[in-house]
């Protein structure tokens, strides 16, 4: 008697958005049907070495076909958000020149179907599946690339204006520039200067406002924007004022190029020093779109670089994880679930957003068999749990953080890593396409159900 209800300290916010997210290349499949051109993954999938065990997302999930059941299943676990991105190429298979109607008119039958099962659509205009035609003009090394996007944009937007009113311009800039043309991990899998990667990001920069305009001027009422980016996150070693001072520093250096940038409306001068005569080249009225003001900041947050105060005068220390560090079977994935935390902190208190949202979290396992018809995924129920507590703990210390979208409603197809690394909470057998609720997926159900941590 007298006690607080159960869970009550543990409640989110009556608006806050519980989503799941997914992207085009990665799960659709049907890679050269109804008139769809060729993408850069397309492509990079079928060079020897580059994916793993030769992966394409040719089949993929084959969600192409099979939207309407997967959209079911969806409504089915209480899940009323969905994150999705739409694939360039299925739109202008050249990149640009003629639209394809059967690109538009597939992408109207799945929002069509969403809205029957009663999710919403939150919409990525570029989730890194280039059309090869642009690649083969230069790809984001050009601003070719930057007009077209521009005419894609105002092409999506007009065409979905009645059924999308949440729009993400670009999902991580960092991955299709720097590991697309410097690392050559990604797609195209170009290794080029530093200086032609620093203009990679500047076209995607530009890129990101030509999206932020085309909503402003066809998204009609109601409609907002913001980008997604995977920003570099800082965990303070202990929550002491010097080594939150310190982790802060640190994220600003580390994500000045693309957040630092928009938020300055032109590249800081600690950046500019940064790079020297690796600069990009920008043009009069550049910064004037990629500064447009956004609706809110999308954030894929997975894990964090501890940081603690710097020694003789150092801003800060940035400290290697020890290689017995726990980690999900991606290497980069460190289990530091603090990174909601001070990621989403972090980012509000630098660059005043009053919206942000986590549109990507999650983990990524080999081995998940079903056994018994059933995917008893504890390792990833224990990772979204320790995650969305500290979301809730960031709401609590009034951070600005308004949803979160689980990566990913399906296993898909993992890039590089192909369809061996599973990050959904439905399995899904890529031989007989059946899909299976892991018992994650049941858990954020009833965390979606309840709004609390559970
Ligand atoms: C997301 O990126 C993607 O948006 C999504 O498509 C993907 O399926 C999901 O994660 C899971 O991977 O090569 O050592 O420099 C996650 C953030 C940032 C993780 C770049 C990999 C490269 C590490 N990614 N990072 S490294």
């Amino acid at each position: 008697p007298g006690a607080a209800p159960l869970g009550y300290a543990s409640a989110f916010p009556a608006d806050f958005v519980f989503g799941v997210a997914a992207a085009s290349a990665q799960l659709e499949g049907a890679a050269f049907e109804d008139g769809k051109g060729e993408s850069v993954w397309d492509r990079f999938s079928r060079i020897p070495g580059k994916v793993h065990n030769g992966d394409t997302p040719d089949v993929a999930c084959d969600h192409y076909h099979r939207f309407d059941e997967d959209f079911a299943l969806m409504a089915s676990l209480g899940i009323k958000t969905y994150r999705l991105s739409i694939a360039w190429p299925r739109i202008y298979p050249n990149g640009d020149g003629e639209v394809n109607p059967k690109g538009l008119d597939f992408y109207r039958r799945l929002f069509a179907s969403m809205k029957k099962h009663g999710i919403e659509p939150w919409v990525t205009m570029f989730h890194w599946d280039l059309p090869q035609a642009l690649e083969d003009r230069g790809g984001w090394t050009s601003r070719v690339t930057v007009d077209a996007f521009g005419r894609y944009a105002d092409t999506i937007v007009k065409a979905f204006a009645q059924d999308v009113k949440h729009w993400i311009t670009l999902n991580e800039i960092l991955c299709f520039t720097l590991l697309g043309y410097g690392t050559g991990t990604k797609a195209p899998g170009r290794k080029e200067s530093p200086k032609v990667v620093n203009q990679t990001y500047h076209h995607a920069l530009l890129c990101h406002g030509h999206g932020v305009r085309a909503v402003r001027q066809f998204g009609g009422k109601g409609a907002i924007v913001g980008l997604t980016d995977n920003c570099a996150v800082a965990v303070p070693v202990t929550e002491t004022p010097a080594n939150i001072a310190a982790a802060k520093a640190w994220f600003e250096d580390r994500n000045a190029q693309v957040l630092g940038a928009i938020h300055a409306g032109k590249y800081t001068a600690n950046f500019l020093a940064r790079v020297g005569a690796d600069a990009p080249d920008v043009q009069p009225g550049d910064f004037g779109l990629i500064s447009l003001p956004t609706d809110f900041l999308g954030l894929n947050i997975y894990s964090a670089t501890y940081v603690r105060a710097g020694r003789n005068g150092a801003a800060y220390e940035s400290l290697p994880h020890p290689t017995n560090y726990p980690r999900a079977d991606s290497v980069w994935l460190r289990l530091v679930p603090q990174c909601i935390y001070w990621g989403t902190r972090l980012a509000a208190e630098c660059y005043g957003h009053k919206a942000v949202y986590i549109t990507e979290n999650g983990c990524g396992y080999d081995d998940e068999p079903v056994v018994n018809g059933e995917v008893l995924d504890l390792h990833r129920r224990d990772y979204l749990r320790g995650h969305l507590r500290e979301a809730h703990r960031a709401i609590g210390d009034g951070v600005p953080l308004k949803g979160y979208f689980l990566w990913s409603f399906i296993d898909n197809y993992e890039w590089e890593d192909g369809y061996q690394r599973r990050f959904g909470i439905v399995h899904c057998d890529y031989q007989t396409q059946v899909r299976t609720p892991k018992l994650s997926a049941h858990y954020y159900s009833d965390v979606i159900r309840e709004r609390r941590i559970l």
